[in-house]
């Protein structure tokens, strides 16, 4: 009988962004972000021994060139220098469309191979193992809110799962492919090219600071325009790289201004966006439900899903 290491994270969906690396070699951010652990969403990722390394991810398997450097960084950091892994991930939502299934994805496959390793997969550890496979991934080894400071290896728990039970989250997929330019080239690309980089590097950590003490008192009205300005900033270095990094889609652009006739009629509903054309949307949950009729009725043809704050990476040995 063999033994598969089970484990499962949902995505991390930043309120404040991380668009940036302070070193690419040691995958440390340049900028802050704040970010929510979300619910029903969830990469569920099995790991066991094997005579080379395999991964799948959704049943399709995977080019080893992106996961080689993460999964010699793991053999090297927990003791397993020999060792080969074969890897099944399954996302129950769109893989790679910016729905932030690499956070959860390396979260996942972080804590399976922690556990693989015989090492107890306490938080601290895996949050800075998840790292070396995506910035982001740091993230969902906690529920609830999350933080991930500049320059830090690994994410902080801020405040757990049932902190705020009325916050939700709608997903406005716009397209369910995967994105042309991944993050990882597209935040360098903006490092190097953008002339707005070192300004939205030097901002950003005011906005970090403002929306940590917002979400601590769930004040949607001084959280939500800090939620907007950290993702319009992070676009403006997106949109001035060289070549341009245009993630939005006609309908994108709709649901942002949807969104805004909708606050002008008192609803509390604060998007982001991400490396991609979905669009997220923060709001109380008695509004969520409104919410989706409405911006459904103004943006037609989009799948809509909904999320609360959820819990942190889950471990266990499946028996097979
Ligand atoms: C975030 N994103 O804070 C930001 C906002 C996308 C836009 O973290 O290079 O996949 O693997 O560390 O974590 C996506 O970037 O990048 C991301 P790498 P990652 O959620």
């Amino acid at each position: 009988m063999r033994r598969l290491a089970h484990a499962e994270a949902g995505p991390s969906l930043a309120l404040i962004k991380y668009w940036g690396k302070a070193s690419a070699e040691n995958n440390t951010p340049a900028t802050g972000s704040l970010a929510v652990t979300l619910s029903g969403l969830t990469s569920s990722t099995r790991a066991s021994f094997a005579d080379a390394d395999r991964i799948t991810v959704n049943g399709q398997i995977q080019n080893l060139e992106r996961f080689a450097p993460f999964l010699d960084s793991l053999r090297a950091e927990l003791g397993l220098a020999g060792a080969r892994f074969a890897v099944d991930s399954t996302n129950n939502f769109p893989t790679a469309a910016g729905l932030a299934s690499s956070s959860s994805g390396f979260a996942a496959l972080a804590g399976a191979l922690t556990l693989l390793a015989g090492r107890e997969p306490e938080p601290r550890l895996v949050s800075r193992l998840a790292r070396l496979g995506s910035g982001s991934a740091t993230r969902p080894v906690y529920g609830g809110f999350t933080v991930f400071e500049a320059g830090q290896e690994e994410a902080v728990a801020e405040h757990d799962e049932n902190f705020w039970p009325e916050f939700r989250v709608v997903l406005a997929v716009v397209r369910e492919g995967a994105k042309a330019v991944s993050s990882r080239v597209g935040m360098e690309r903006s490092r190097l090219t953008s002339p707005y980089y070192d300004q939205w590097v030097s901002t950003s950590p005011s906005v970090l600071t403002g929306a940590r003490k917002a979400l601590a008192e769930r004040d949607w009205n001084a959280l939500g325009p800090l939620i907007r300005q950290s993702y319009l900033r992070m676009f403006s270095t997106m949109f001035s790289s060289n070549p341009p990094l245009i993630y939005w889609q006609p309908e994108s652009m709709a649901l942002i201004q949807a969104l805004e006739s909708l606050r002008a009629e008192g609803y509390q509903a604060w998007e982001t966006m991400d490396a991609g054309p979905q669009v997220k949307v923060f709001c109380p949950a008695d509004q969520a439900e409104a919410l989706v009729k409405e911006l459904d009725q103004r943006v037609s043809g989009l799948r809509f899903l909904t999320a609360a704050p959820g819990p942190g990476l889950r471990t266990w040995w499946d028996q097979n």
